[in-house]
């Protein structure tokens, strides 16, 4: 099984990963998670994702592309895999296309989390507050909506043109309001 969770920055992306990684025993592959690791680890990869994560913008196809074309073979050999933050924009996803169509493997459900804009951010100024993270600022936030905006949302409309299931989940509610959700959709995607 392979499948995208999808939605802006804040909508419960990562949160909702660690508990369909549970549940469906898939493996989590985030593309923000490789990044911030190679930022902590002062790799140049590291460095150069780093200034252009902390104002807010997507760092280049190409370097994304190659990340996941390096793990996506290796989290292949379990039950399946759960694409989180990746693909970010439609280059992207017609690179993700051309892995999948290599292997024989097609995409069987993307989830896009549904959330309104100003609880996403009241949502990252609270984790800012939590965890620091640098990409969390006010400045930076608008900066990372702008993006989704422009660049990340017809990703949707490229997979729903492929007959791709894009199943549309209510992310607001409690984390696991939301999951009880989420299960339903891929249950229905997976029969
Ligand atoms: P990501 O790590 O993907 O960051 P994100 O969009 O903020 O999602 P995240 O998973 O962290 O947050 P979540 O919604 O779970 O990317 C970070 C940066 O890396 C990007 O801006 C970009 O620069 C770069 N990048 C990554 N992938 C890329 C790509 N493919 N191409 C180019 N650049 C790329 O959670 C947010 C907060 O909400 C948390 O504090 C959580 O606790 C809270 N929350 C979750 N669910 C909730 C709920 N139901 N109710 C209340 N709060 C909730």
């Amino acid at each position: 099984m392979i499948g995208i969770i999808f939605g802006p920055p804040g909508s419960g992306k990562g949160t909702q990963a660690a508990r369909i990684e549970k549940e469906f025993r898939l493996k989590h592959l985030s593309t923000g998670e490789i990044l911030r690791a190679e930022v902590a680890s002062g790799s140049p990869i590291g460095k150069e994702a780093g200034r252009i994560m902390a104002a807010g913008d997507l760092v280049p196809d190409e370097l994304i592309v190659d990340i996941v074309r390096g793990r996506l073979p290796e989290a292949e050999t379990g039950a399946g895999v759960l694409l989180d933050g990746f693909p970010r924009t439609v280059r992207q996803a017609q690179a993700l296309d051309a892995m999948l169509a290599d292997e024989g493997h097609t995409l069987d459900f993307v989830i896009a989390l549904d959330v309104p804009e100003a609880e996403l951010v009241e949502r990252l100024l609270h984790r800012a507050r939590v965890e620091g993270r640098a990409d969390d600022t006010r400045q930076a936030i608008a900066e990372r909506m702008h993006e989704y905006h422009k660049l990340t949302e017809a990703v949707l409309d490229h997979y729903s043109r492929q007959g791709v299931p894009v199943k549309r989940v209510d992310g607001l509610g409690s984390p696991e309001e939301v999951f009880g959700r989420i299960r339903r959709a891929i249950g229905i995607s997976s029969v």
